[in-house]
């Protein structure tokens, strides 16, 4: 079992020790009730006190597993389409990870970001308590986005198992850390409500997507996504067809076949500790994959978990 095999020992960090699991491919750290890849602690403790969002920010906050790389894409190709073309983008010669930094790591280091000029867009996976509290009130945008949780778990132990240099991680292990909270950004239902509870409070600043939104109406997401972002496609550009072209070079399998996406130089993943093969964010790609991998009863009790777990919020999957 995932909880015997794994060791829960306390670390040192400056001036708390928190806890840490091992269990993943990498170890993970309880910081401020969410579990971090522990490399990674000391660059995201950081983010709440010296991240300093600015009022025309995009932050493009996501659950990981659930899509970023997409979201990355439509989001990089709508808000520039005034700079670049489908030929000159820089989404052909980098992947959409590289284009849109993360906040606090992979590139994206805080003095990094400081030096960016507005507006700016960026990414996280932290959840909305552990960035900076002016993200509430400076007046920046979050386009927030989750993806239904066991095909959410699924990706995620594909993933790990891809990434890992340690023994293969059992589906059954994966499935009883994911289910206890214990995963990368996790408890995925804690920060699932933090965004959506945020989005009915302020939904001017903050929209709340699924990965299974996007792919049933990519053109309903791609339009909804522009007018946020405060670039709503012109008459002319419907005309023309420019949002189809979005979701058509953003689709799976287009930036899966990009030369940059199949071979390209890798992204850095647990704090640099890993240099991931581009290609290893273009999986599968689609909707009920768990049915392939979970047992009926895994899906049963995970089906009841997050019914639980989202009770009364309104939201559901
Ligand atoms: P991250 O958590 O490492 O940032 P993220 O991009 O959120 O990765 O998730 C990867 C998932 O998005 C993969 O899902 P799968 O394992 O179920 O296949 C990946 O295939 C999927 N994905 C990446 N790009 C696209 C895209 N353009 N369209 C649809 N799904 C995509």
């Amino acid at each position: 079992m995932a909880q015997d095999q794994s060791v829960v020992k306390e670390i040192d960090q400056p001036g708390q020790d928190l806890p840490t699991w091992d269990g993943w491919s990498t170890p993970l750290t309880l910081y401020n009730s969410y579990w971090l890849r522990s490399h990674t602690v000391s660059k995201f403790m950081l983010v709440r006190d010296r991240f300093k969002p600015r009022r025309d920010d995009i932050i493009l906050a996501t659950h990981p597993k659930s899509g970023t790389t997409w979201l990355k894409s439509l989001a990089f190709t709508v808000s520039t389409r005034s700079r670049f073309t489908f030929d000159n983008t820089p989404l052909l010669t980098s992947n959409p990870q590289r284009v849109v930094p993360f906040i606090g790591v992979m590139g994206g280091d805080l003095d990094n970001l400081e030096a960016l000029p507005s507006p700016r867009l960026l990414s996280t996976h932290l959840p909305l308590s552990l960035l900076p509290p002016t993200v509430y009130t400076v007046g920046c945008r979050v386009v927030y986005l989750c993806r239904e949780p066991k095909d959410a778990f699924v990706s995620r132990w594909h993933f790990e198992n891809k990434i890992g240099t340690g023994a293969p991680i059992s589906l059954d292990d994966a499935f009883r850390m994911f289910c206890q909270g214990i995963s990368p950004f996790g408890p995925f239902w804690d920060h699932y409500l933090e965004y959506w509870k945020e989005s009915l409070a302020r939904p001017h600043e903050v929209m709340f997507l699924r990965y299974e939104e996007i792919v049933s109406d990519p053109l309903m997401v791609v339009r909804k996504l522009a007018t946020f972002l405060g670039v709503p496609f012109t008459e002319e550009e419907e005309e023309s067809g420019v949002a189809e072209q979005i979701v058509r070079f953003c689709s799976f399998d287009s930036l899966r076949n990009l030369d940059v996406n199949k071979t390209g130089a890798g992204v850095e993943r647990a704090g640099g500790k890993i240099l991931l093969e581009a290609a290893s964010l273009f999986r599968k790609g689609k909707v009920g994959d768990w049915v392939n991998h979970m047992s009926k009863d895994m899906a049963e009790a995970m089906d009841h978990l997050v019914e639980d777990k989202f009770k009364g919020s309104g939201l559901e999957f």
